[in-house]
Parts: structure tokens; C-alpha cells; sequence
């Protein structure tokens, strides 16, 4: 008895030595860019989560909406959030009449991607996942994730980040107001004059006031601005959105003072790359690349130390670092992105953007009621190729001199834009997005084909 206790007490540890050796060897020499055997580990916990998610994400919602494990439920069972237009408890009808919404910047275009790429794009997260406040070199960044968004930029090749400082937001949002902040001077007098060229995206002026400093304030358009006050007085921080929100033009500075470079758009997907943007602070988001708005993250990308510190600073006072879990679910969104150089990723999304820009342009090519921005070829590096921009938002000019409020135009055809006042433009200019569903995309075009044949056929709407 205690003979083959004892026997089977050394063969165990022998069998055991050596499932560790294998197993290290394995971690070690087999280690490098290959993955570790991941299906040699049994798995335990993570099934019943697993088999959850697959169980609503299997929910089909007639295609037109989503069941989610965070949504509401009806009689045990996750209930269908539909679409907009779609109604029924399975988003089967189609609402008539219902009008085409292309006011948000919801970037769902990307959303068939990501369900194309489902097994390489889920995250298991345990119920102890980092409960700490930080990570164990006492941050609150992830390594990892920094070293992929680096990987990811220099794959793209649109931004220089060798050598420079990040930090990471609760969206690009949360950046915006933190470079503010960090350019504007402190203790002076007079607060630092924040502007930005118009049509421009309407978060800086709400957010610059919104905050209400006594170092920064909020003066509007950079040309009033040159024209009515002397050039010396550098102390000015201008936001430049390239490509821009909502015409989509790659702008740069007007002013030559302190810029934030917000390149929220600047991917292959809407511009194309013609190089490495190379300023002191730019601004990204995850929202605009691989569409993922909800997960809210974006990074600073940053020359200057000092103004890296008080980024950091922002973000450390406002929140105590961003959420563990959002850097982990990044982090496999990010490292699905760079597979094979960035190309599976971008030429989904660019050839998405490419049709709708292609069938958008032959609508409005019939109209003389209606103009769109023009778009210029560029050589793009990354697709080695000259394209045309392919922009996230149309920007719509109502041409009869009478039509001075063109989204009542379009609201009268069903259409619902963003005015060109919200842009700080004139109001007969209307952003339309082109980046939501493609339900959304069909009943916009749809809309827009049966306005343009009104125009056409001599009846009017308006
Ligand atoms: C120009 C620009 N910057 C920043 C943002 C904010 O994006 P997020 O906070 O999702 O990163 C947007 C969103 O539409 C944008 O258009
Ligand atoms: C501004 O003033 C505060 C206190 O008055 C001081 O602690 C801080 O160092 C000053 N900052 C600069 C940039 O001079
Ligand atoms: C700037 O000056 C021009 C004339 O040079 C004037 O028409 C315009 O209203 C001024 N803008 C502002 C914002 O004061
Ligand atoms: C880019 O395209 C040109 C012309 O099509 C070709 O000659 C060149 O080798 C390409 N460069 C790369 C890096 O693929
Ligand atoms: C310092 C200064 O001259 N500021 C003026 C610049 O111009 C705007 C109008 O565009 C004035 O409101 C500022 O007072």
C-alpha cells in the first residue's frame, strides 16, 4: 500500500517535472510571435460566459438590430434593440415614412467587420481582472496597448511617435479639453485664446466654455480672428481637424501659434495618407479607426515633456487613469487591426466608404439644387496609390439664394442632417454622415435620389 503510494508519489512528480519542462520550453523557445498552446488549457470558468455571449450575439433581430448581454429583458429572454426605421420585436418592419437619420458621427459602418471577425475580435474578461487602481510599474497606461497603437502608426505611417509621449482619454474627447489646458498659460493675466477655422467640429467652443477657465476662453473663428487682432500676440491655441469635421479638408494652421492637431479622421479609410503628421500634440480615437465610439478611448500623441505632464496630470485629477477593462478590450481590437499590415481593416473600410462616396456623387451630380464638397486626388502611402478622400460626412450646399436654411430643405424631404450653425458655418450648409449602418446609408440615398427627382421633374417641395 504504502509501497505504491510511495511509487506513485515519485512517478508523479516525475510526470509532473516534465509537463513543466515541456511547458517552458514551450513559453521560452516556442514563445516569441507565436501564441502558446491556448487549446492544450482546459477551459472552466470562462464557458458559461462564453456560451452567453454566443447565445445573444445568435439573436438575429431580422438583421436590422442587436440583442446585447447589457440590454433590457423581456420574459427571461435579452429583447432586440432595432435600427433606426426598423420596429417589431424582431426589427422586422420597416417603418414608413420614417425619416433617414444622418446626423450622428455613430461610426457602424464598421460593425460587419468586427462580426466577420468574431473569433479573433472577442475578450473574456474575469471577475478578478485588474482590480487595481494601477498597473504593477504603478501607471495607469498599459505597455502592451501602448506598444500596438505605436505598432498601428507606424504601419499606417500617419503620425510620428518615436520618441514622443502618450496618453490615453476616456474618448478623444476627454483629450481635447486636456490639451487645452495643458497649452493654455497659467498665471497670466490675460487667458489663452482658444480658436479653431470655420465649419469646425462644435465640442471645442461647448467644451472650452463649458469649462469656463480663468487661464483659457474660447474667441471663434482663427480668420476673424487674424483680421481684427495684431499677430504678435502669439498666445493663442488653435484647434486643427484634419481631415476636418464636417467638410473633411485637411487643414493646417492659420494662426502659427500653439495648435491641437485633432486627426480623429486622419486613417486611409477617409483620407488618403500622403505622410507622417509631425506636431507637437495630436489627437486620435479609436471611435474614427476601428468604429468602436462605445469603448470611448483615445490617445494624445505628445513632442513636449512638460505639456505631456500636465495631459497627464488632467487625466490623473479627472479620473485616476481610464478603465483597466476598456485598455484590455483595445488592446485585441488592436492587435486584430495590424494583422497583416493594416490591409484586411482598412481595405474593408475603404472600400465601404469608397462605394457610398461613389453612389452619393452620382445623385448629387444630377442636382443643381444641391452641391457637395469637392474631393481632390492624393498619392496615399499606405495603399501606394492616388485616391480620392472618401470623408466621413457629406457637407451639402442648398444653391437657390432663397434656400438660405438648407436643413429645412432636407428636413421637408425626410432627411435629417447637422446644420451648417452648429459648425459655426451658415445654415445653408448640412452635414450628412455617411459612417452609420447600411440601412441608414440606403434610406438616405433613397431619400436624396427621390429629392433630386422632384428637382428634376419640375414638382417642388418646398
Ligand atoms: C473631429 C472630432 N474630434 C473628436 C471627436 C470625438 O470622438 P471620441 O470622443 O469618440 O474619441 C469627434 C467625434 O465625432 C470628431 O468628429
Ligand atoms: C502659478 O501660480 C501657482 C500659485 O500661485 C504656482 O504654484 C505655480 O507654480 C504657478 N505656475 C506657473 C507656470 O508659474
Ligand atoms: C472683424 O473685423 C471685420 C472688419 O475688419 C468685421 O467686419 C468683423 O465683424 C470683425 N469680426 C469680429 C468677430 O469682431
Ligand atoms: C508602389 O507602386 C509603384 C507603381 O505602381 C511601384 O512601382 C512600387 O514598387 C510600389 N511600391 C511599393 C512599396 O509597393
Ligand atoms: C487682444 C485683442 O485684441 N482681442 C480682440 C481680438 O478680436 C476680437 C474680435 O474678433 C475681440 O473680441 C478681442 O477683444
Amino acid at each position: 500500500m504504502s509501497k505504491t503510494k510511495n511509487y506513485c508519489y515519485g512517478f508523479c512528480f516525475l510526470v509532473s517535472i516534465t509537463i513543466n519542462i515541456l511547458f517552458s520550453i514551450n513559453l521560452y523557445v516556442g514563445g516569441g510571435d507565436k501564441k502558446q498552446d491556448e487549446s492544450s488549457v482546459g477551459l472552466s470558468w470562462s464557458t458559461k460566459a462564453a456560451a452567453e455571449a454566443e447565445y445573444v450575439a445568435s439573436i438575429s433581430c431580422s438583421g436590422h438590430g442587436r440583442a446585447y448581454l447589457d440590454g433590457s429583458i423581456y420574459e427571461g429572454e435579452p429583447i432586440c434593440e432595432c435600427y433606426d426605421c426598423y420596429v417589431g420585436a424582431d426589427c422586422a418592419e420597416l417603418s414608413p415614412g420614417c425619416a433617414a437619420d444622418a446626423n450622428s458621427g455613430d461610426p457602424i459602418f464598421m460593425e460587419p467587420f468586427w462580426m466577420q471577425n468574431a473569433a479573433d475580435s472577442a475578450v473574456v474578461i474575469s471577475g478578478w481582472h485588474r482590480m487595481s487602481y494601477r498597473y504593477a510599474d504603478y501607471t495607469t497606461m498599459s505597455i502592451e496597448l501602448e506598444k500596438y497603437i505605436r505598432k498601428m502608426h507606424s504601419i499606417v505611417g500617419n503620425a510620428v511617435t518615436e520618441g514622443r509621449y502618450l496618453v490615453f482619454g476616456i474618448g478623444s474627447t476627454q483629450l481635447l479639453n486636456a490639451a487645452v489646458y495643458a497649452l493654455s498659460s497659467e498665471n497670466s493675466s490675460t487667458p489663452s485664446n482658444v480658436l479653431a477655422s470655420i465649419p469646425f467640429y462644435s465640442i471645442y467652443k461647448a467644451q472650452t466654455m463649458f469649462f469656463n477657465s480663468e487661464n483659457f476662453q474660447f474667441e471663434g473663428d482663427t480668420n476673424s480672428w487674424q483680421s481684427n487682432n495684431s499677430t504678435n500676440n502669439m498666445d493663442v491655441v488653435e484647434f486643427v481637424t484634419s481631415p476636418n469635421n464636417p467638410d473633411g479638408e485637411l487643414k493646417t494652421s492659420v494662426l502659427g501659434g500653439k495648435t491641437i492637431y485633432d486627426h480623429a479622421y486622419f486613417w486611409p479609410h477617409f483620407t488618403p495618407i500622403t505622410g507622417p503628421s509631425d506636431h507637437d500634440l495630436m489627437i486620435f480615437t479609436l471611435s474614427k479607426l476601428t468604429g468602436h465610439a462605445g469603448t470611448r478611448f483615445g490617445w494624445a500623441v505628445i513632442k513636449d515633456k512638460d505639456v505631456y505632464e500636465k495631459v497627464l496630470n488632467y487625466i490623473s485629477v479627472a479620473d485616476l487613469g481610464i478603465s483597466k477593462d476598456t485598455q484590455l478590450r483595445v488592446l485585441k481590437l488592436l492587435k486584430k487591426a495590424v494583422e497583416g499590415d493594416g490591409k484586411p481593416i482598412f481595405e474593408f473600410a475603404y472600400n465601404k466608404m469608397r462605394d457610398r462616396w461613389e453612389r452619393l456623387s452620382s445623385v448629387f451630380s444630377k442636382s443643381t439644387r444641391f452641391s457637395i464638397q469637392q474631393r481632390h486626388p492624393l498619392h496615399c502611402n499606405f495603399f501606394n496609390e492616388t485616391r480620392l478622400p472618401s470623408p466621413a460626412y457629406a457637407w451639402v450646399k442648398c444653391e437657390r439664394e432663397e434656400e438660405s436654411d438648407c436643413g429645412a430643405v432636407l428636413e421637408a424631404g425626410n432627411i435629417k442632417g447637422r446644420s451648417g450653425s452648429i459648425f459655426s458655418a451658415k445654415d445653408r450648409y448640412v452635414r450628412l454622415s455617411l459612417i452609420k449602418s447600411q440601412d441608414d446609408f440606403e434610406l438616405l440615398l433613397q431619400r436624396l435620389t427621390e429629392l433630386v427627382s422632384l428637382e428634376n421633374s419640375g414638382v417642388e417641395t418646398m
